[in-house]
């Protein structure tokens, strides 16, 4: 069932200023009875947060959660479809969904990736939810890259790899320039996944060679986690130039959060750290990851 086509109706402008917007979908009564029939369908789409922002590089994807929610009496299938305005792009765009009719309502809900390539220019974007003849705009606003010129920050936001990554930290969580300490484990930082096992390995390649003299790594190191238990403490600063790791810089038996490493300038594919040992032998975190030239 609802395999008719999506119409393209013009939506009033919404709202978008809440956490929540809500379009509701009641299909005609069967038949032409009138003031009798209930409504056999009726069912609301939502996104949450209703808009967002991005910024068009690899490590700065953005996510919203799409949700249909069947108000009505019926239970019943239903297919949610997504498109989104060229070049941004989604991570599914059929979203369905067996919806039972229970009181209180049961929304269903699924993440949906957004992602803008590189050199998207500025501006607003529509990702659009459509189903049965509704629709529901999420605008997706690009923001400007980060300035990259010399002494920035050229790993923020950037490819970021790893050996491994645990479940709530994902590798882009070491370059997505939060180094609030407070707020680990909220997916803003990286995080092994092969406790006891080392060595693990966090680097970021660019887009582009890049000069560059200096790795700022910061490891864990909050009130209740500080960097003397948690942190890592063995590592070496490796570049990739010409296709090949070269060690410029070392670390042992660190206990600070925040570990600068120069070294002399080198023209480089991407860099990481190789991690040898962390203060409670079990895994590797890093906060963030800064990468500088002159
Ligand atoms: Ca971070």
């Amino acid at each position: 069932m609802l395999k008719q086509r999506i119409a393209r109706t013009a939506l009033p402008s919404l709202a978008l200023c809440t956490a929540m917007v809500a379009a509701l979908a009641m299909a005609s009564p069967a038949n032409g009875a009138s003031g009798r029939s209930k409504p056999k369908e009726q069912i609301t789409m939502a996104a949450n947060p209703a808009a967002l922002d991005i910024i068009p590089l690899p490590c700065f994807s953005g996510s919203f959660q799409a949700t249909m929610t069947n108000t009505g009496q019926q239970a019943q299938f239903a297919d949610m479809t997504l498109s989104a305005q060229k070049p941004i792009t989604l991570s599914r765009d059929i979203f369905s969904s067996y919806l039972p009719a229970v009181d209180p309502d049961q929304p269903v809900s699924t993440p949906v990736e957004v992602r803008a390539p590189r050199d998207t220019p500025p501006g607003t974007y529509d990702v659009l939810l459509a189903m049965n003849k509704q629709e529901l705009r999420v605008p997706v606003r690009v923001q400007e890259p980060p300035a990259k010129g010399p002494g920035d920050n050229v790993a923020l936001g950037e490819q970021a790899f790893a050996s491994s990554a645990h479940g709530n930290f994902p590798v882009c969580g070491g370059v997505d320039g939060n180094k609030d300490h407070a707020q680990w484990s909220t997916r803003t930082g990286w995080n092994d996944a092969t406790p006891t096992v080392f060595p693990d390995s966090y680097g970021v390649r660019f887009p582009t060679p890049q000069r560059i003299d200096q790795v700022e790594l910061l490891t864990l190191d909050s009130a209740s986690s500080p960097a003397t238990r948690y942190g890592v403490r063995d590592w070496d600063v490796q570049v990739l130039t010409d296709g090949q790791w070269q060690t410029v810089a070392q670390v042992r038996g660190n206990t600070s959060g925040l570990v600068t490493s120069q070294f002399a300038a080198t023209t480089a594919e991407a860099v990481q750290v190789v991690i040898y040992a962390s203060n409670d032998a079990r895994y590797s975190r890093i906060m963030e990851m800064e990468v500088r030239g002159a």
